[in-house]
């Protein structure tokens, strides 16, 4: 267990306020949005006509599901400034997925918007233990991306040394934290992962440096991954989770002092979560798709925006708002084999249960005949040789045969073998 304790803080009053107090602010700021989404959005106002609901019949958020979702589609199919509510002059901002796949989704913010995102990012770096003062190395990619500009703001905000590295150049990563001494990273687990590895190139023992906390996000990641990191950079892991259409990071965060899953900073942002199939909503403690509206954004609001994160809800601890468990992964990341639903996460918890393997991992679809097949690429632990990473390989077989009930091949490649990511890593090629 990782040493540092941060020291006490004050919160914002909202992340202790009672129940009652949240709802009255959600119903106020939830009219006001859809009333705003209604006057200044064509998308928003076609929508309800088409769901015949008028702003007027939604009083609060026990209304909500009487309105219709918005989905990834709508985004794409208002390209690129569509979903704007705002004149686009307005407009102090915009991001934009990479879009490998048709065209890009296009986000945008007033200055307010700005500010709101740097006050839930400040607010979430807070509750990951982060302090004024101390220096942060944050290695999300700037850009498009929302990762590296949203984090950098909420760290100043908060009053922190920001190093605005960028993802990349993983030997400058080294060289940076050595030198500048941060005690906070920002980053994704996976890139984490290969700075912990040029670090014991470069002959640095990872649990030496002076980072004691990681804010991991971005990426599915498992409470097993968290062990591995903490042990091995003696640091805190806590996740961060967002999505550009609803801000970007800051959405929910893991609170440092319980790590039980992140709490949804539901001020500004509400969460639901449906049945993917049916789009039914579900109670509290259901695992299906998360589903959010936004409450205070004015350049594009959004409201029931399906996530494609599979996740439950859970109640308040560290904090009154309530949590979201660890994402299991996306409905479209979820792999059919034969029949058998499978989820990267699910391979990735196994996996890290071999020590002579190393973490990086994909899954790689294939077909044999009419069948579809999964082959899983690891590398040897760098301690290990590659007889017993094999041997450690044929375990994982049987594990996944055992526990998931899928028959995957486990392939070990030469060490570096496995596709890296200086971001996001890519855990499914598809090659059917
Ligand atoms: O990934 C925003 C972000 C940046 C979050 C930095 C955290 C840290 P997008 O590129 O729009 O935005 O991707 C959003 O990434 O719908 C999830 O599928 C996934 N994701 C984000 N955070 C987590 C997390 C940023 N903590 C998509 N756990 C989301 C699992 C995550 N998945």
């Amino acid at each position: 267990m990782p040493s540092y304790q941060p020291p006490p803080a004050a919160l914002d009053p909202i992340e202790t306020a009672s129940a009652d107090e949240l709802r009255a602010l959600q119903d106020a700021r939830l009219r006001e949005t859809i009333r705003h989404a209604h006057d200044h959005s064509p998308h928003y106002r076609a929508a309800f006509a088409a769901a015949g609901v008028e702003p007027g019949d939604v009083g609060g958020i026990g209304e909500l599901s009487r309105l219709p979702f918005t989905t990834k589609e709508d985004l794409r199919r208002n390209y690129p400034f569509g979903m704007f509510a705002v004149p686009r002059e307005r407009v102090a901002r915009i991001h934009a997925s990479s879009g490998t796949t048709g065209r890009p989704t296009v986000v945008g913010y007033t200055a307010g918007d700005l500010r709101t995102w740097a006050e839930v990012m400040a607010r979430s770096l807070r509750a990951a233990g982060a302090r004024p003062g101390q220096i942060l190395h944050n290695a999300y990619g700037y850009g498009l991306f929302t990762g590296g500009l949203g984090v950098h703001a909420g760290a100043e905000h908060l009053g922190c040394t920001v190093v605005p590295v960028s993802g990349g150049l993983t030997e400058r990563q080294v060289r940076l934290i050595a030198d500048f001494g941060p005690e906070i990273i920002t980053v994704t687990p996976t890139y984490m992962l290969a700075i912990a590895d040029e670090m014991e190139r470069q002959g640095i023992d990872p649990a030496a440096t002076s980072l004691k906390v990681g804010v991991f996000g971005a990426e599915p990641w498992t409470g097993r991954l968290r062990e591995t990191l903490e042990e091995r950079l003696d640091i805190h892991a806590v996740d961060i989770y967002g999505l550009s259409e609803v801000i970007g990071p800051g959405v929910a965060q893991e609170c440092l002092e319980t790590k039980d899953g992140l709490h949804v900073w539901e001020d500004h942002f509400y969460p639901e979560v449906v049945d993917p199939g049916t789009g039914a909503l579900l109670p509290d403690g259901e695992l299906g798709e998360l589903v959010f509206t936004s409450l205070t954004k004015r350049a594009m609001p959004v409201i029931r925006y399906r996530t494609g994160d599979l996740t439950r809800l859970l109640p308040g601890t560290a904090r009154t708002m309530r949590r979201m468990e660890k994402i299991t992964g996306r409905t479209d990341d979820m792999l059919i084999v034969r029949g058998v639903n499978v989820f990267p996460t699910q391979i990735e918890e196994l996996l890290l249960a071999e020590a002579e393997l190393s973490p990086h991992f994909q899954c790689v679809l294939g077909k044999r005949g009419p069948l579809d097949t999964l082959t899983v690429t690891a590398e040897p632990a760098t301690d290990s040789t590659v007889d017993a990473a094999e041997e450690a390989g044929r375990r994982l077989a049987e594990r996944i045969k055992g526990t998931i009930g899928v028959t995957a091949a486990v392939r070990i490649v030469a060490v570096g073998g496995v596709e890296r990511s200086a971001g996001k890593m890519r855990r499914v090629v598809d090659e059917r």
